[in-house]
């Protein structure tokens, strides 16, 4: 049964005007707006589960309007009914499809929140109810939102596996695990001597190493799910004129950064945010990197400026994922550029055109000005995305929030293991589920509940 006496609605789909628009309502009351808006006639035909094609009117009960305009057409749509539980709330909901008219809306908005009992949903209201009658886990609701975020396509398949329960079997598995273990131990609490009884030991101590290596292979993911839920960063690095800012815009295909002959025309780190093969990527145009103007003192505000932006440019490449390193291929190699490079960049000469010798092996050659080489460089990109966040199909974490609980296991599970007493392990033990069982939601997450449902639009 809900746990909420107040009926909520919204609309479901975007503002404004669209062909259909979803307006939801959920609550122990939702039934009651079908009495308000429909024909007895319709309103005993309708069946739970069935779409049905009806006409809703303004209510007489509305006090608002004059006599003559109650009873009026509000429009024509589907009417859908889901019963509790059966429904992503897990309450009664109602869904009205109708015109995607910003008059219809605001009208049947108005009627419905002079319903008894009504009122307007807040961010993520509906997903928290399905959350609160044990409809999805914790996990689950936030992949719900990851999936409506998503905009790339391996983004939404991530959202879509943890919106199956991955994720949740996952933890519930190892939390369910860790349970049996602690009713080994507990039926062992009345052995009066010091040490852990060797029964207890051999039982339980292989089982719990054997859960923290799995955990640890799952946390030494190189944070993959976090990387494709909030996006890979790749930064453009290179020296003034090595056509960073050119490269920048010929990836992202519009003119998104200023370029020119004179050096130092880019100043600030510019994001642009793209799609590459399905992966969400963050590109990073940077100031070109002239190691004389991070020493000495600024001589005018040009420079300070300039070395402002040369010191975002090195945090950048420290931070990013992935570097590419841009050099001039018919010049000597930029010593600071050269200095950057590790497993995570690419090294790029451009301005091809220019070179007569194409002789680094290790290189990509290209010219922006000719549109040259630039389908090898994305190929590129591709695989070294694929090398950082794997192609491996297990689980992945998505949120700095299930990392550190993961972690509280972990830690949990090393004092269990290195306990002297079968008392101070089932604590320990009970500290380890209770971590996960904070990640799916099941204990002590109520003042998390409003900083993860505030994450949604209204309307889901
Ligand atoms: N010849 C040639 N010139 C290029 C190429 N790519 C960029 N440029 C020019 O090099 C200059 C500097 O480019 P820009 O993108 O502003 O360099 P940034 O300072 O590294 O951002 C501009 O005049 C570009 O038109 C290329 O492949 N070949
Ligand atoms: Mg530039």
């Amino acid at each position: 049964m809900s746990v909420h006496n107040d009926t909520i609605f919204a609309l479901a789909t975007p503002n404004g005007r669209s062909g259909v628009a979803v307006i939801r309502v959920s609550g122990p009351a939702a039934l009651k707006s079908l009495e308000y808006f429909l024909s007895e006639e319709d309103r005993k035909a309708i069946k739970p589960r069935f779409a049905y094609l009806a006409s809703l009117f303004s209510p007489l009960i509305d006090r608002n309007v004059s006599h003559e305009t109650s009873g009026k057409m509000i429009d024509k749509g589907l009417v859908i009914y889901f019963k509790a539980p059966n429904s992503f709330t897990g309450e009664d909901v109602i869904e009205f499809q109708l015109h995607g008219s910003p008059a219809v809306i605001s009208e049947l908005s108005r009627h419905l929140s002079q319903i008894e009992g009504y009122r307007p949903a807040e961010r993520g209201e509906f997903t928290r109810r399905g959350f609160e009658n044990g409809r999805m886990d914790l996990t689950e609701a936030e992949a719900v939102a990851d999936l409506i975020d998503a905009e790339t396509t391996a983004q939404k398949d991530q959202a879509l596996s943890q919106m199956s329960g991955t994720l949740k079997n996952l933890y519930e598995g190892w939390a369910a695990e860790l349970t049996k273990s602690l009713a080994f131990l507990e039926a062992d609490l009345d052995f009066p001597d010091e040490d852990l009884p060797e029964g207890v030991a051999a039982q339980v101590l292989p089982k719990i190493q054997a859960l923290k290596a799995e955990i640890e292979a799952h946390l030494n993911d190189n944070r993959r799910g976090e990387r494709l839920r909030d996006g890979i960063n790749i930064a453009v690095i290179g020296a003034p004129n090595a056509g960073k800012s050119s490269l920048v815009n010929a990836l992202a295909q519009r003119d998104v950064a200023i370029t020119s002959d004179f050096a130092g025309t880019t100043r600030d780190v510019l994001d642009v945010h793209l799609n590459i093969a399905g992966y969400p990527v963050i590109l990073s145009d940077t100031a070109g990197l002239k190691p004389e103007l991070l020493s000495g003192d600024a001589k005018n505000a040009q420079d300070y400026i300039e070395s402002e932006g040369i010191k975002r440019a090195i945090k950048v490449a420290q931070q990013a994922d992935i570097k590419l390193l841009v050099f001039e291929a018919h010049q000597p190699a930029d010593e600071a550029t050269k200095a950057l490079i590790d497993e995570h960049s690419l090294i790029i000469h451009n301005k091809s055109d220019l070179a007569d010798t194409h002789e680094d092996k290790n290189a990509l050659y290209i010219s922006v000005s000719e549109n040259k080489g630039l389908g090898q460089l994305l190929a590129a990109l591709e695989d070294k995305i694929k090398g950082l966040i794997g192609t491996s199909s297990a689980p992945t974490l998505t949120r700095e929030r299930h990392r550190h609980q993961l972690q509280e296991c972990m830690d949990s599970l090393d004092r269990a293991l290195g306990a002297e007493l079968p008392e101070l392990m089932a604590e320990d033990i009970r500290l380890a589920v209770r971590a996960l069982g904070r990640i799916t939601g099941r204990v002590d997450v109520e003042d998390l509940l409003d900083l993860i449902f505030n994450e949604f639009c209204i309307g889901k």
